[in-house]
């Protein structure tokens, strides 16, 4: 097993000796010394070959990309820009690297999307590239954490299912024996359907597929959908759950992702309670600001970039009209018109979804058929209903456009591994 890593140089010092696992990044052979720049998960280390070493016949011999073994000492003066350097003794070709590389590892000018997803396994070569998901394991882990510290069992639920959750058009239907079914879109129905099982506090992180027709910057047709479900409990208390995770997810990769900070657009965990505006006071704005924004409709993308610019990063849009929320959605209590919803955005950008839900089976089946949707195919949710079931509310969460929004990338693929869109499905 490897043993050391390249980051562990910082703790040594001169003389000592190191033996090092990883990929020869770039080779360059002068008369007298040779250099291989090693790259593993945790940086990049000059390395020097001496022409009277024995090693140096082989710094021929090896191509770019190949995995080598390297052992030999800690220099007393390093002169690399890297500043970690060691001094070769014995050189070990792990396995030998084909030539010429799919995509260049060191080029300064990003190859295309389909050059690079094609190739992706090449693409997360580039430490910069695989520090987006070591980013997004920190965040996820740093959120998970904080939910089972709060009460919250992880669950898994079926992706293959038999009703449609958010909405019809958005269904992949797949071949199940002799019937068609359909991916998930959410795990909405499922998390509900726990709370009337008396866990009282769920969360799962898994995919949702959303059959999107169009590819854009911030939709993906597989994504990580991270959600909650809390029994006796409102729309605020799911909100203050909600600022509470994303704050200790990125408190954990600040502490945890070395230079995360660099490329973070938050420098420290973001402050809570996160502002709130309510949907209402939206379109109040948006008409001041003679923006043709409809009352009782969806904010649009040229809405939302005029809210958005209203705040620092994220904020919450609340008590979202009836007619553009689910059938789960509950209603205010004195105003059946608005719900009792919210959006977390960042920006102009959408991050999260959420409600307190319908508890009352009878008024959940009128929602049902109110949304044209036949409650016959809802039996099944609608039965854990009616033997008991709490007041509950929750939400969903994008994990890779939460990701995407705090690193600032343009596009949502570049945090997700191996993206599918409306062209992809490969590799
Ligand atoms: P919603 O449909 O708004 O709500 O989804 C929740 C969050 O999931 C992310 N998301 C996406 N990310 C990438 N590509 C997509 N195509 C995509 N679609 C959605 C977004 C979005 O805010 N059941 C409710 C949640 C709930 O009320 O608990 C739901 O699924 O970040």
């Amino acid at each position: 097993m490897k043993q050391t890593y390249i980051s562990d140089i910082d703790r040594m010092k001169n003389g000592d000796s190191v033996t090092l696992k990883g990929w020869a990044q770039e080779i360059r052979i002068m008369k007298n010394i040779g250099f291989i720049i090693l790259r593993d998960s945790t940086g990049l280390v000059q390395a020097t070959v001496k022409r009277e070493n024995e090693a140096f016949g082989d710094l021929e011999k090896i191509t770019r990309e190949s995995v080598v073994e390297l052992s030999g000492t800690i220099p007393e003066k390093v002169v690399s820009k890297l500043g970690k350097e060691i001094t070769v003794s014995s050189l070990k070709v792990l396995n030998l690297a084909m030539v010429p590389l799919p995509l260049g590892i060191v080029d300064e000018v990003e190859a295309d999307f389909d050059t690079r997803f094609n190739n992706r396994f090449m693409d997360l070569r580039k430490l910069e590239h695989q520090r987006i998901f070591k980013i997004k394991s920190a965040l996820l882990w740093g959120i998970r954490t904080f939910l089972m510290n709060r009460g919250f069992t992880e669950v898994q639920t079926p992706k293959t299912v038999s009703a449609a959750t958010e909405g019809g058009a958005e269904l992949f239907s797949v071949k199940y024996f002799e019937k068609d079914i359909f991916l998930n879109q959410s795990p909405q129905l499922y998390k509900e359907m726990l709370i009337a099982s008396g866990i009282e506090r769920v969360f799962e992180v898994g995919p949702a597929f959303r059959a999107e027709e169009h590819n854009t910057p911030r939709h993906l047709n597989e994504f990580t959908s991270i959600d909650i479900e809390m029994a006796f409990a409102d729309h605020n208390d799911a909100m203050h759950m909600l600022e509470e995770a994303i704050s200790a997810g990125v408190e954990n990769f600040l502490k945890t992702v070395p230079d995360s900070e660099k490329v973070s657009l938050l420098k420290e965990k973001p402050i809570t309670p996160f502002p709130r505006i309510t949907y209402r006071e939206c379109v109040r704005i948006l008409k001041e600001e003679g923006i043709d924004q409809k009352d009782g409709e969806d904010l649009n993308n040229e809405s939302l970039k005029v809210i958005g610019k209203r705040f620092e990063n994220f904020y919450f849009i609340t008590e979202w009209p009836t007619t553009v929320r689910p059938f789960y959605t509950a209603t205010l209590e004195d105003e059946r018109d608005f719900t009792k919803s919210y959006d977390l955005q960042f920006k102009e950008i959408e991050l999260t979804s959420g409600a307190q839900r319908v508890h009352n089976p009878d008024e959940l089946k009128n929602r049902i058929e109110e949304k044209g949707l036949n409650s016959q195919n809802f039996e099944f949710y609608l039965k854990t209903f009616r033997y008991g079931m709490p007041p509950h509310a929750g939400w969903g969460l994008g994990l890779e456009r939460l990701t995407q929004v705090i690193l600032g990338l343009n596009n949502i693929r570049e945090a997700s591994l191996f993206p599918r869109d409306r062209t992809r499905v490969f590799p």
